[in-house]
C-alpha cells in the first residue's frame, strides 16, 4: 500500500499511558488508510499492548521499539524506571523516527505524543509539522497543572494548606492537598515533576490537546481550557466510541463467576490499576471488612500482594469472593452483577466506571489520583473516598455500606447513571466527542 502521509506517535511506556494512545491511533488509522502511523514505544510496553488482547486489523500502524534507558539487569522501582527513560529521551525517539522515515521514504507530517513528552514540541517545530499531545488523564488534573505557577504563587504554604484553589475555574471545591504532588516543585522535584512542568510551558504551542474524556463532565474546565489552546479536543470515552469487538482475555474465569452471582448490582469489584498495590496493613483491613460484610467481591490483586492477605481469608470467603491477578475490567464493570468499584482512581478506571454506570469507593495513591477521587466525591457525587485516606476496617465497612445500601448511596447511583448518559451522548453522531474527533482527523490529515 502506498502511503501519502507519515505520522509519528511517541508513547510514554508506563502505567496505562501507551494503551489509550494506541487506542486513539487505531481509531484514527481506521479512518485514514492512506496515512502510515509509526508507533514509538519501549519494547516491553509494545509487546504488552500489541499482544493478542486486541487483534490488530490496522495494517497502517507499525510499532518501533525505542530504548527505555535502563542498564542491563535493571530491577529498580517504577519511579526509577520513569527517571531513566526520561534521561534517555528524546535521543531514543529521534533515532527511531529516523529509522522509520528511512524505511517508509516519507518524513513525518505530524507528531502525536503522550503529553508528558513535551520535547515532541521541539521535534515537531524543527520539522515544521503540527504537534498533537494526548493527555491520558482527566481535564481537571490537566487544568491543575496548567495553573502550576498561580498555585505556587498563592498565599500560604501551598502543599499543606487545606484551603480551596478557588481561583481555578471549575476546581473551586478542590483543596491544595487534593492536587497532584508534581505541581509543588519546590521540594527536590522528581524527573517526572520537571517533565510535567516543561509540558505545561510547551502545551500552548501545540496544534491540539487531545483527551480521552468528554466535555460535559467538566463544562467550566472545558470552557477555560478551550481558551488556552488552539484546539482542546475531548474525544472520549474511547471505550464507548470504539468498543473492542474481540473476546476478552478471561483466563481467570471472572465472567463465568459473575454469571453465577444472581443478584443484580451485588458484587464489589476491586482493583488498583497497573502500578500500585496497597500497603499490607490496608490489604488486611480491606479483607477484614469484606469478610465481615459477606458481600460478594471480585478482587484483582497482584500476585506479590497476595501474601499479605490475612491467614485463612481465602477459605473463609470462598463462597462469596474471588481473587485474581488480572480481570477483564471493562467487561467486569459492564456486567449486571457488579454494583460497586473500589478503585485507586487512575483515570482509565474512573472513566470505565462512569461509562458502565458503576459508583466508586476511592483509595487514591499518587499523581492525579487524589484529585480524581475528590472530583468523584465532591464534583460529580458518584462515589466516596475512604475516610482517613487509607483502608481501615471500620472506615471501609462504613464506605461500603454507604454506597451499597444507604439513601445517600441511591443518589450516588442515580448520579453515575446520569453521567453515563452524558458520556453516551458525547459519542453519538452529533455529540461533542464525535465532532472533536472529526476536527482531529482534519488536523492530522493536512499535508505538511
Ligand atoms: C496510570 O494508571 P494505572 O494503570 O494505574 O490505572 P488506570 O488509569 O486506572 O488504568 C488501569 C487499566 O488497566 C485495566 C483497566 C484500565 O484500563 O481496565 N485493568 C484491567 O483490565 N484488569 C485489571 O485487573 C486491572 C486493570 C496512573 F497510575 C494513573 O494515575 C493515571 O490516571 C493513568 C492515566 O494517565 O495512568
Amino acid at each position: 500500500m502506498a502511503f501519502h502521509l507519515h505520522i509519528g506517535v511517541l508513547a510514554f511506556p508506563f502505567g496505562t499511558h501507551a494503551a489509550p494512545l494506541l487506542a486513539l491511533v487505531r481509531r484514527l488509522s481506521a479512518s485514514t488508510p492512506g496515512i502510515r502511523f509509526s508507533f514509538f514505544n519501549s519494547s516491553a510496553s509494545n509487546s504488552t499492548i500489541f499482544s493478542a488482547r486486541v487483534s490488530d486489523s490496522c495494517d497502517n500502524i507499525r510499532a518501533y521499539d525505542v530504548w527505555d534507558g535502563t542498564p542491563e539487569g535493571f530491577s529498580g522501582s517504577h519511579f526509577e524506571a520513569v527517571g531513566l527513560f526520561l534521561n534517555a529521551s528524546p535521543g531514543n525517539f529521534e533515532k527511531a523516527i529516523e529509522v522509520a522515515e528511512g524505511e517508509i521514504g516519507l518524513k513525518v507530517s505530524c507528531l502525536i505524543s503522550d503529553a508528558f513528552l513535551y520535547f515532541a514540541c521541539d521535534l515537531a517545530e524543527k520539522r515544521g509539522v503540527p504537534w498533537v499531545p494526548f493527555w491520558t488523564a482527566a481535564s481537571s488534573s490537566l487544568s491543575a497543572h496548567i495553573y502550576t505557577d498561580a498555585i505556587q504563587n498563592a498565599e500560604g504554604s501551598a502543599e499543606t494548606a487545606d484551603k480551596p484553589v478557588s481561583f481555578i475555574p471549575g476546581l473551586s471545591m478542590v483543596h491544595f492537598t487534593d492536587l497532584p504532588p508534581e505541581i509543588f516543585l519546590d521540594k527536590n522535584p522528581s524527573p517526572l515533576a520537571l517533565t510535567i512542568y516543561n509540558m505545561v510551558k510547551n502545551l500552548p504551542k501545540s496544534t491540539a490537546v487531545v483527551l480521552n474524556s468528554f466535555e460535559e463532565i467538566d463544562p467550566i474546565i472545558t470552557k477555560d481550557l478551550k481558551s488556552k489552546f488552539q484546539h482542546f479536543l475531548n474525544i472520549g470515552p474511547s471505550i464507548l466510541s470504539s468498543p473492542t469487538s474481540t473476546n476478552p482475555d478471561d483466563e481467570n474465569g471472572c465472567l463465568s463467576w459473575l454469571e453465577k452471582q444472581t443478584r443484580p448490582k451485588s458484587v464489589i469489584y476491586i482493583s488498583f490499576g497497573t502500578v500500585i498495590s496497597p500497603p499490607g496493613n490496608e490489604i488486611v483491613a480491606l479483607s477484614e471488612a469484606l469478610e465481615a460484610l459477606k458481600l460478594p467481591f471480585l478482587w484483582s490483586l497482584k500476585d506479590h500482594a497476595k501474601k499479605t492477605l490475612p491467614q485463612g481469608f481465602l477459605e473463609k470467603t470462598r463462597d462469596f469472593g474471588k481473587i485474581v491477578s488480572w480481570a477483564p475490567q471493562l467487561q467486569v464493570l459492564g456486567h449486571s452483577s457488579v454494583g460497586l468499584f473500589v478503585t485507586h482512581c487512575g483515570w482509565n478506571s474512573v472513566l470505565e466506571s462512569i461509562s458502565s454506570g458503576v459508583p466508586m469507593i476511592c483509595r487514591p495513591f499518587f499523581g492525579d489520583q487524589k484529585l480524581n477521587g475528590k472530583m468523584v466525591e465532591d464534583a460529580w457525587k458518584i462515589g466516596v473516598r475512604v475516610k482517613g485516606g487509607g483502608f481501615g476496617k471500620s472506615e471501609t465497612i462504613e464506605a461500603l455500606n454507604y454506597v451499597m445500601s444507604s439513601e445517600a448511596g441511591k443518589e450516588i447511583r442515580e448520579n453515575v447513571h446520569k453521567l453515563k448518559e452524558k458520556a453516551e451522548n458525547a459519542v453519538k453522531l452529533e455529540g461533542s466527542s464525535t465532532k472533536n474527533f472529526k476536527t482531529l482527523l482534519q488536523i492530522i490529515s493536512a499535508p505538511k
